[in-house]
């Protein structure tokens, strides 16, 4: 029986293992829609932005590894995708966009909604192509599953909707193989010579990224092995940090003392699956060796003296027999005590507060982390929330935490919440969401009501863009532009049909927390958070210094002296 090209469209994702596509549809689109009401095997998500769909396609294939698809209709449903999909190809993940293109005799014409997908999507996939012949399918989508999942990142198939439906050429997609598993290590010479280096070095310390996920306990024994203390990258945070007596913390501008000392007082910085990004907190002297998947990555934000391709399982297992003892422990034990005051010291900032007074956002989460599930799964919205989960979430191996760490756009939180809850139906979905970042895709707040989706967000309510007020104030500019009056989140998601609860005092916020992840729904939970709740970087530069006394003198020009007393309080007084 002859079928469309939508119908086989959609069935070649079934058999690539596809179970859902998120997206809006359009009349482009309605081929593929149609074919997706029919194959049983795919379900519509329908969410309220194609942002939305992107971000939550992103988060799924983060949790599960495997392909995702959105899907977007012709010119501004195919712009709205964008910034999503960017987010999914920094970070790596395998995600499919289907970008409807406007009637195929009509490109070219500047005809109604026309857009050149091949351009748009070009910096943020890896393969982007027009379907303008039904014999080109199912070859090019096939093409496309594979590139996202052998390079990890996104492919975006444009497909004008008369082409979607014409008769298919061929009758069933082509490709039946289970997904490569391929062992990639380095070749026993380098071995050899990584093993000298390591048995030589004396002060080594770890830096641990994302690329460590499923090697957790090669990466404590080859720690054990080289009494090195082990600082993670922020994406590395829930596959390293987790039963690891060698964990001195994050380093970066928004990580612990102790990660930034362990990183700069080494002789060797052994970097395993990272890409970390900041070069002013590398080590300047130390001798370094990276370790990545990927080759071009070597040597891309630190001066590289040994450089390896390798998977870090095994390269590690493969490592590991070859490495003798190091004796020197002093290094370790140093940084570990490092870690221990550094953690008091952040434990010891997540306290209630007095009744009255805004709630420090870092009680929130600690008492958030211990309230939720064993397996939950954390998104957090680019802003101070990031701040807040780096240092107050606990990571156990079965816990996930999901952020747009790499592109660090604004509103990720709760479309990844959607994506992460849809594909994982049982279990606790919870959002740092950020006022600033969550009013920006609010309309997708009325999708976890329509997709049966209990999220719990918990919105910071700091009145303000508060990330950016912090960087004018280290940069000595007076903060403009960061207000955010707000309405009351609670009573607005009531109105939506969710469970609204608002934690004024913070004696509020346990119980509020606790219904709210005991609530069988969707729930928000909005608490009124201090907005000068400054995070210290853990060293602080003399232009940082220059810049902080330059907001004090401005500050007071300009008649808002109080505001330094406020950041003063907050912080030292406490
Ligand atoms: C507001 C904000 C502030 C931030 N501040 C900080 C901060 O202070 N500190 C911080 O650490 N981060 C911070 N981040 C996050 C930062 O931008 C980076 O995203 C993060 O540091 C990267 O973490 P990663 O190296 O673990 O992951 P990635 O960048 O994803 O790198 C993973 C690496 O592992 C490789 N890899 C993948 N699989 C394998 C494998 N099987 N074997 C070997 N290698 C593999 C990849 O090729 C890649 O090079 C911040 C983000 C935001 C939004
Ligand atoms: C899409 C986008 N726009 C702007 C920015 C710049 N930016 C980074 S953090 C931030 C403030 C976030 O505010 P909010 O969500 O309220 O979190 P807060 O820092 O106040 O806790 C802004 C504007 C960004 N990263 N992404
Ligand atoms: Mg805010």
């Amino acid at each position: 029986m002859s079928k469309t090209v939508a119908e086989l469209f959609v069935e070649t994702l079934a058999a690539a293992g596809v179970e859902r596509v998120y997206g809006v549809s359009g009349d482009s689109l309605n081929g593929i829609t149609d074919a997706i009401r029919r194959e049983r095997e795919i379900q519509w998500i329908h969410v309220r932005h194609e942002e939305t769909a992107a971000f939550a396609a992103g988060a799924q294939a983060h949790l599960t590894g495997k392909l995702a698809v959105c899907a977007g209709s012709c010119g501004p449903g195919n712009l709205h995708l964008i910034n999503g999909l960017y987010d999914c190809h920094r970070s790596r993940v395998p995600v499919l966009a289907i970008a409807a293109q406007i009637p195929s005799h009509e490109i070219g014409s500047n005809y109604f909604q026309e857009t050149n997908p091949e351009h748009l999507f070009a910096q943020c996939s890896h393969y982007c192509e027009l379907i303008s012949n039904p014999e080109q399918m199912p070859r090019v989508l096939e093409i496309a599953v594979q590139t996202a999942i052998a390079r990890r990142g996104v492919s975006v198939v444009a497909i004008p909707g008369d082409v979607a439906l014409r008769e298919a050429a061929v009758n069933s997609p082509r490709l039946h193989f289970a997904p490569p598993k391929p062992t990639v290590c380095p070749s026993d010479e380098e071995l050899e010579t990584l093993a000298g280096v390591l048995n030589r070095a004396k002060k080594i310390t770890i830096l641990a990224g994302a690329g460590c996920a499923g090697a957790h306990s090669e990466l404590i024994e080859l720690a054990g092995k080289l009494n090195a203390p082990i600082v993670h990258a922020m994406r590395g945070k829930e596959f390293v940090e987790y039963d690891n007596p060698f964990d001195v913390g994050m380093t970066g501008l928004l990580g612990f003392s102790s990660g930034y000392y362990a990183m700069m007082n080494c002789d060797l910085l052994l970097m395993i699956g990272t890409d970390f990004p900041y070069t002013q907190f590398f080590p300047k002297e130390a001798t370094v060796v990276q370790i990545d998947l990927r080759g071009e990555q070597l040597g891309r934000r630190a001066k590289v003296d040994y450089g390896y391709v390798g998977d870090t399982q095994a390269t590690l297992k493969a490592l590991l027999p070859r490495l003798k003892q190091n004796n020197y422990v002093e290094h370790l034990t140093t940084s570990v005590e490092h870690y221990r005051k550094t953690r008091e010291e952040l434990d010891s900032l997540a306290t209630p507060g007095h009744s009255g007074e805004p709630i420090h956002p870092q009680y929130i989460v600690k008492t958030l982390d211990e309230l939720s599930a064993d397996n939950a799964i954390f998104t957090c919205d680019v802003g101070t929330p990031t701040i807040w989960a780096a240092r107050y979430l606990t990571m156990n191996g079965k816990r996930r935490l999901l952020g747009s760490f790499s592109h660090g756009s604004m509103a990720n939180a709760l479309p990844q919440a959607i994506g992460a809850q849809v594909s994982h139906p049982g279990r606790q979905v919870i959002t740092l969401s950020g006022d600033g970042g969550f009013s920006m895709l609010m309309g997708d707040l009325l999708s976890l009501r329509q997709l049966n989706a209990p999220v719990k967000i918990v919105v910071f309510k700091n009145n303000s863009l508060a990330f950016v007020e912090l960087e004018m104030k280290a940069a000595g500019i007076v903060d403009f532009g960061t207000d955010l009056h707000n309405p009351n989140f609670a009573k607005m998601a009531e109105a939506l049909g969710l469970l609204g609860l608002t934690a004024e005092t913070p004696d509020q916020v346990r119980p509020a927390l606790r219904k709210a992840l005991q609530h069988d729904g969707p729930a928000l939970v909005e608490v009124p958070v201090s907005r000068q709740e400054l995070s210290m970087p853990p060293t602080i530069t003399l232009e940082q210094m220059k810049g902080f006394s330059l907001f004090a003198l401005r500050a007071v020009l300009s008649g808002r002296g109080d505001e330094i007393i406020d950041l003063a309080e907050v912080n030292l007084f406490r």
